[in-house]
């Protein structure tokens, strides 16, 4: 797993050389943005059950997929549902704290498209619920955190699009 300060670092190095005035700014705004960033993580970690509950009730609820032959039909497979909901939160607030998204590739995204394709899991009833959960979030944590956490949920929506 990377963050903001160790890929600025990172890339420095690899060229031998000391940051320059991009790669400063990119420090600068991380910097910058420190306190809003854990602010929204407590948030989110203190509200995490009632964002993804809202976000099914807006996206998924009384859909195709909740109905019978649907893919979140069965007791088991609606809670397997909520609980990747819960995952996608639970990393993007990480990946959100780190300002980059390599914990995503490394622990959620890997591997992740082809078993949604094998088990018939719906990409697009998927991304819908992600695109209700980042709604819900900002709503919750503000216009600014709120749009930092949507870098990460639309992250995730690419990944397995
Ligand atoms: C931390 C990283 C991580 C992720 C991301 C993860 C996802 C993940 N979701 C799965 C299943 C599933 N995922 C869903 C999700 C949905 N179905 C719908 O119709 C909705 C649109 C959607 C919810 C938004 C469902 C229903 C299953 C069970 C499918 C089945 O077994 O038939 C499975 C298959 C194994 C299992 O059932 O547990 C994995 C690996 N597991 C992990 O360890």
């Amino acid at each position: 797993m990377q963050d903001a300060i160790t890929s600025v670092i990172n890339s420095a190095d690899v060229q031998g050389r000391y940051l320059d005035g991009a790669a400063m700014d990119k420090l600068k705004n991380y910097f910058q943005t420190g306190q809003l960033r854990v602010r929204a993580a407590s948030v989110i970690s203190a509200n995490a059950a009632s964002i993804v509950k809202e976000a099914v009730a807006k996206s998924l609820l009384y859909s195709d997929v909740t109905r019978p032959g649907g893919n979140m039909y069965t007791t088991r497979r609606y809670a397997a549902c909520i609980r990747d909901l819960d995952y996608y939160l639970r990393y993007s607030t990480y990946a959100m704290l780190a300002g980059d998204p390599s914990i995503l590739d490394e622990r959620v995204l890997n591997g992740l498209k082809e078993t949604y394709n094998s088990l018939g899991v719906p990409v697009a009833s998927t991304v819908q619920a992600i695109q209700a959960m980042k709604e819900v979030t900002a709503s919750l944590v503000g216009a600014d955190a709120g749009k930092e956490m949507g870098v990460y949920f639309d992250y995730i929506c690419s990944g397995i699009s």
